[in-house]
């Protein structure tokens, strides 16, 4: 047996496993990065998309008014307590499935008013959108009116009022406290509705297809 043969093979295999090694410990390290980047990439986009719903807080009339002007889908706008004027007449306000735009108390407890005018809330072609804790008073003709905007094959759709009160209405004639003309879809939730029009409705509906009213 040649000695230094056996040495030589010795050496290359020796050299051979060492390469192996290192080629599987650099795969090794490569995927690890991959993981960490995949990681990082996961949790940076499910960040950005939770962060990206915008919540806006409003505390005065111009506030709210520019708010609703500039609501998307995925909006919420929460209202802190003390007294906005009515009138607040909006269109096309659009949420969607899973990003409704939400308008509600910034404090259950401590509910906003809309007070005064014709009318408190109307709006008109709106889809994905909920109200939630807020009272609305003192109204000429209604409180809250959601309609199509006068084109029946696009009506409102998927509607939850929840929490309102409304109240002192009218008093005179066909005056309602919550007044849906072409609406779908929708959920009228634990409401209290009182002193509407004397020739009117707590709530009334024309045009209107699969809505509950309910009381938990
Ligand atoms: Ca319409």
């Amino acid at each position: 047996m040649d000695l230094n043969k056996v040495i030589r093979a010795n050496y290359i295999y020796i050299n051979i496993i060492g390469l192996r090694n290192k080629i599987q410990h650099n795969i090794i390290k490569l995927y690890i990065g991959y993981l960490m980047i995949y990681i990082f990439m996961t949790f940076f986009f499910v960040h950005l998309t939770v962060s990206a719903e915008p919540e806006t807080i409003v505390k005065n009339n111009e506030q709210l008014r520019y708010a609703l002007s500039q609501a998307k889908a995925g909006t919420r706008i929460l209202i802190e307590p003390g007294t906005y004027n009515g009138g607040l007449y909006f269109n096309n306000l659009n949420g969607e499935l899973d990003k409704p735009i939400i308008i509600s108390a910034a404090d259950p407890e401590k509910p906003p008013t809309i007070d005064g005018s014709n009318e408190s809330i109307h709006l008109s072609d709106v889809s994905y959108l909920e109200i939630h804790n807020i009272i609305i008073s003192n109204n000429k003709y209604n409180g809250i009116n959601i309609d199509d905007g006068g084109t029946y094959d696009t009506p409102s759709h998927h509607i939850i009022l929840k929490e309102i009160v409304v109240r002192d209405i009218g008093p005179d004639g066909n005056r309602d406290g919550i007044k849906l003309s072409g609406v779908d879809d929708f959920v009228i939730e634990n409401c209290l509705i009182e002193r509407w029009g004397d020739g009117g409705s707590a709530i009334d509906m024309v045009g209107c297809h699969r809505g509950i009213i309910k009381k938990i």
